[in-house]
């Protein structure tokens, strides 16, 4: 269609803007509503016994856009529901306190890890086995969202890790 416009010169002209606006739009629909500046990672989910009632879910989110983000909710099948979740220190004892959204900074990141930020996966369909796939869909406040696939493993962190093992 657009061989035809460029083969006549003057049309091509008056069209210029209106056909780079177009490639522009097309191109942002191509990425599938993902935004490239948010970077997930390293995700995964820590292994449970078979009748556990909820999963954990880590990883770190890098934002590498000059806005702040926030990550805003989480979906994935085979649950009942998925939560974000924050633990905190509340009157000497630790709780999780589910969060409307995670914040993240604008060149900054955000570390999900175990006593820390986290996404819950609540009422498994079926708890999934170590070295398991599972997938969860990350929606941001800046309308996109991605999808990723978080490895079930043992509670060991992959990065340099100092601190004592807790449980
Ligand atoms: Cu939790």
């Amino acid at each position: 269609m657009f061989k035809t416009m460029k083969t006549t010169l003057l049309l091509s002209i008056f069209l210029l803007g209106a056909k780079s606006a177009f490639a522009m739009h097309h191109q942002h629909n191509s990425e599938q509503n993902h935004d490239e500046k948010l970077i997930i990672n390293e995700p995964w989910v820590r292994a449970a016994p078979a009748n556990a009632p909820m999963l954990g879910v880590f990883m770190q989110i890098q934002n590498h856009s000059n806005n702040d983000a926030k990550l805003i909710s989480a979906d994935a099948a085979g649950y009942q529901r998925v939560e974000l979740h924050r633990t905190m220190e509340h009157h000497g004892v630790m709780k999780m306190i589910k969060q409307d959204f995670m914040p993240i900074a604008a060149n900054n990141q955000l570390n999900l890890k175990p006593g820390s930020w986290h996404i819950m996966l609540i009422g498994p369909d079926a708890v999934p086995a170590e070295g398991d796939v599972v997938n969860i869909k990350l929606t941001f406040n800046n309308g996109t969202s991605q999808i990723i696939n978080a490895v079930v493993r043992k509670g060991k962190m992959t990065m340099k890790h100092h601190g004592s093992h807790h449980h």
